[in-house]
């Protein structure tokens, strides 16, 4: 038996951004499953003053304020402690990171590592933190957020979902866009017919084959119309490039 099972630590000043979504649906499923555990840790509890200080204006001038070393040293020292002798990887959330794709994510929900998830918040972080604890620096993608507590979340979603017995249904994870790097075909549940609009007429056949490549077609489909530059990387088939030129035709017509 090897059971599968995610650790993350999150180091952040703001906690509260991440415990409702921790406490709902399949994240917290997972955490009650025990497949999945979080602990977040508050870099304020780490600050020495009276006033609990964990940040500062920047040296040389400018807007917005830095997260100070200490309070992040002292953090990360204390998870050190709890958790004598395990190997961790440090990420720091930040734009400047190689941004989180699916295989990424796959990558990381067979991590065996304790996963540490820094979150800086205003301006910055002092460089001095990236540079003495920060193994990895990862963006969820190429805009700015208030801190990077949201984006924690993000690749705590998408690596837990693809963890064996998270979902209900062991496949679903993978059968989703982005397994072989097409995009999702359709769905439809019941009624068969709403509002005039009916479900596609394979779907409701019965036969298994038939609705396989009514869902490939489809999927193939939605890539090309969509994605198409995902196309360039996907996992195709001889049959899923003579669908292609079918449905490019098709399209021109
Ligand atoms: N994009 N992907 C992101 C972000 C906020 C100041 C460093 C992102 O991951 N994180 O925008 N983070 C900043 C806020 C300190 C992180």
């Amino acid at each position: 038996m090897n059971a599968r099972r995610l650790n993350f630590e999150v180091l952040t000043l703001f906690p509260g951004i991440l415990e409702g979504p921790l406490n709902e649906s399949i994240l917290k499923r997972g955490r009650e499953k025990g497949l999945l555990n979080v602990t977040l840790r508050n870099i304020r509890d780490y600050t020495e003053d009276k006033h609990k200080t964990a940040d500062d204006s920047p040296y040389g001038g400018g807007a917005g304020m830095v997260l100070k070393p200490e309070p992040i040293f002292k953090a990360f020292e204390a998870m050190k402690t709890e958790h004598p002798g395990e190997k961790v990887l440090t990420i720091l959330l930040s734009p400047q990171g190689r941004v989180l794709n699916q295989e990424r994510a796959e990558q990381l929900s067979e991590e065996q590592r304790l996963i540490v998830l820094l979150c800086g918040h205003y301006e910055a972080i002092d460089e001095r933190v990236v540079r003495a604890l920060v193994d990895e620096e990862l963006s969820i993608g190429n805009y700015v957020l208030t801190g990077g507590e949201l984006a924690a979340l993000v690749v705590i979603d998408a690596a837990t979902r693809l963890l064996p017995g998270v979902l209900g249904d062991e496949e679903s994870a993978y059968r989703d866009s982005f397994g072989d790097g097409l995009l999702d075909h359709p769905h439809y549940t019941r009624p068969a017919e709403f509002r005039g609009m009916k479900v596609p007429e394979a779907l409701l056949s019965g036969n298994h084959a038939e609705i396989e490549k009514w869902r490939r077609r489809e999927s193939l489909k939605a890539t090309l119309l969509k994605r198409p530059e995902l196309l360039e990387t996907a996992e195709l088939t001889g049959k899923d490039r003579k669908l292609l030129e079918e449905l490019k035709r098709e399209s021109e017509a």
